[in-house]
């Protein structure tokens, strides 16, 4: 095999990280800051998934760009400073990215995160990389941290965790532990019982690590700056025996102190497989008994317990100390990164008004609520289509026969054939190639004072008049006097003589239902009077649900007077016919678009062209 990089990360080390990990990326940065590197560790990120572009980050207070390539290559040769990669492929590509990596020779080392890459990939990948002399971390591990230097992906937790663990910078313990969970509980047992960390390297829990605990605690031994050494072992495998090995042989001098977990394996009477997919003994000198005590017997310090174990380091440390082979250096205070905003929000610590409110839905639980009442009792009281809009527009549990009346106007304004303006609209947008949104508004731009927007003009006029005490013939007589047209009123194709059936469904439903239909009756008494002078000055569908909504809203229980009022004031009626109407205009943009409908041109013969005369100067 190929020999081995034994200085896996220095403070100038580059990495490339595989994978859109930002979280992951911008965790390494803030502890590059900490360890005050002069650049960021991380020069690239590859995901072969998006087009090459570039990811903000912060770099302490400043913003920085990270560019992502969508090839290796490409990334490594804009990248030829960058010696490591870290690889968040998941299990099903880190096989292929880690074979493709180490095409590379600038790469030295690779962690590999994944957990569940079959074991003969793993092998496979084991074996290239003895051949290419390239270290291994992984696969299934957080990956490892070097204090002062790099940190792998998520390696050491959270910033406040990197600096409770003085993870910024040196100390003279390294470590190497199979679990990456358990490497952060090393990170803080080290930091409170000596001087810190030097490096720590979590090897993962497969069967078939990259690397194995000897790798790393031979690198250590041959690393100055390393003055003792932990090793966190586990149930299962061989390995540790190496370490006693290289203990009783001499090639390891530096103190070791060791533990290895899962000693209450023995409690059971049958064979137990702990979360690693390695953690199983799979005979007596697997078992993590028998394994302390070989490295008991080899002259590792082994404690009783885990339990024990930081004790057990304290006083190896403090012998140290006291032989003067470590001397702890003055603690230098770290650069501060700043909070990111979120954290310190869900700490607490900070507090920003907010850019706007909202009053109908809250989507952010577990459950959807509207207007204060969860989507399943939305559901378990049926209150439908009109209930459940009743919530959203008035934030009301309306009456049955409000809901009723709701979905009954929704159905009679859904639509009223291809001739009336929305439609038409929507029909020469569809046929002009749109699209089904392009076309819906086309369609609904049309909505207004004259077609199908009269609701709240009307509920406004006639209360108005109404509420005015002024009789129906004096308002109609006031209106013609102003030269104004009375909203509802007037249709162009419905009159006494045609009349408009969806009138007379509402109308039939509302005499039964409503508690009071004090406008409406005062509406058709008007209606009376313009029918009288020519037949389709009827109460038209606007007309009628205008005023019907507002008895509605003014008598039902649910709205003060003002409430209701309001509700018209800022044009809630309209709404009715627009989210009716909407139903029509996405059916006659389908039909049009399954019709095979191609572009409209209106006929010339259908055109009166009144240019003015030419004029000569
Ligand atoms: N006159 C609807 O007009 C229409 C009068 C009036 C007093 C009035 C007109 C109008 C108010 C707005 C309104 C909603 C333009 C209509 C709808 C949905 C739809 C549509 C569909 C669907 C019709 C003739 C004579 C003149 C006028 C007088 C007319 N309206 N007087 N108050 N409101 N109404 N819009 O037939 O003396 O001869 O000069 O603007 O409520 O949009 O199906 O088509 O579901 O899609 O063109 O139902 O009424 O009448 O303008 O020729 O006037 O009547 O002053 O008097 P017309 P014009 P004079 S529902």
């Amino acid at each position: 095999p190929a020999a081995k990089a034994t200085n896996l990360f220095a403070k100038h080390t580059k990495s490339l990280v595989w994978g859109m990990q930002t979280r992951a990326v911008q965790g390494m940065l803030d502890f590059d800051y900490v360890c005050s590197r002069d650049e960021p560790s991380v020069a690239a990120m590859v995901y072969p998934f998006t087009g090459d572009h570039k990811q903000k980050f912060y770099w302490g207070h400043k913003e920085i760009l990270v560019p992502v390539y969508k090839n290796m290559a490409d990334a490594m040769k804009k990248h030829p400073e960058v010696d490591v990669l870290i690889s968040f492929a998941s299990l099903r590509s880190a096989f292929d990215s880690t074979m493709e990596t180490m095409q590379y020779p600038q790469i030295h080392t690779i962690a590999i995160i994944a957990e569940g890459i079959p074991e003969a990939h793993t092998r496979k990948i084991i074996k290239r990389a003895d051949e290419k002399g390239i270290n291994i971390i992984g696969p299934a591990t957080v990956g490892g941290i070097k204090p002062g230097c790099f940190k792998i992906g998520n390696t050491g937790g959270m910033l406040d965790n990197i600096l409770a663990s003085k993870l910024y910078r040196p100390g003279s313990v390294a470590y190497v532990s199979r679990s990456g969970g358990m490497s952060n509980e090393l990170n803080n047992i080290i930091s409170r019982t000596t001087d810190g960390v030097f490096e720590g390297v979590a090897i993962g829990g497969d069967r078939y690590p990259g690397s194995v605990f000897t790798d790393h605690v031979l690198r250590y031994q041959d690393t100055p700056g390393v003055k003792m050494i932990v090793v966190l072992g586990e149930i299962g495998g061989m390995e540790e025996y190496k370490i006693c090995q290289g203990i009783k042989e001499g090639r390891i001098t530096k103190p070791v102190v060791s533990w290895c977990i899962g000693t209450c394996a023995t409690m059971f009477t049958s064979e137990v497989q702990f979360g690693h997919a390695g953690a199983c003994a799979n005979q007596a000198s697997e078992t993590a008994v028998a394994k302390n005590e070989a490295l008991k017997e080899a002259g590792a310090f082994v404690p009783k317990s885990f339990d024990e174990l930081g004790d057990l380091i304290k006083s190896v440390y403090d012998d140290l100390v006291g032989e003067g082979v470590i001397v702890p250096a003055a603690e230098v205070p770290p650069p501060t990164v700043p909070m990111d905003y979120s954290w310190a929000r869900e700490l607490g610590l900070i507090r920003k008004p907010a850019s706007f409110m909202t009053s109908i839905c809250d989507e952010r639980g577990q459950e959807l609520i509207y207007a204060g009442m969860p989507i399943t009792e939305v559901f378990k009281s049926e209150l439908g289509l009109g209930g459940t809009l009743g919530l959203l527009w008035f934030q009301r549990r309306l009456p049955r026969y409000a809901c009723q009346f709701i979905e009954m106007c929704l159905m009679v304004t859904a639509d009223h054939g291809p001739a009336v303006s929305g439609a038409h609209n929507t029909i020469v947008c569809a046929r002009a190639g749109k699209d089904l949104i392009s076309c819906l508004t086309s369609g609904l731009l049309t909505i207004g004072d004259r077609f199908g927007g009269a609701l709240d003009a009307a509920a406004k006029q006639f209360s108005k008049a109404f509420d005015g005490g002024m009789l129906p013939m004096e308002f109609v007589n006031k209106m013609k006097k102003e030269g104004n047209l009375i909203m509802g009123i007037g249709h162009r194709v419905k009159s006494i003589n045609n009349p408009d059936m969806r009138v007379q469904i509402l109308k039939d439903f509302v005499k039964l239902n409503f508690p009071s239909t004090q406008l409406l009756d005062y509406a058709l008494d008007v209606e009376k009077i313009t029918t009288s002078k020519k037949p389709n000055l009827i109460l038209n569908v606007d007309g009628f649900i205008g005023v019907a909504f507002t008895d509605l809203l003014r008598t039902c229980g649910g709205f003060t007077r003002d409430e209701a009022d309001e509700f018209v004031e800022i044009g809630a009626l309209n709404g009715i016919f627009v989210l009716g109407r909407s139903m029509g205009f996405i059916g006659h943009y389908l039909d049009q678009k399954r019709l095979k409908q191609g572009l409209y041109r209106h006929p010339w013969d259908d055109i009166s062209y009144v240019l003015p005369e030419h004029m000569s100067m």
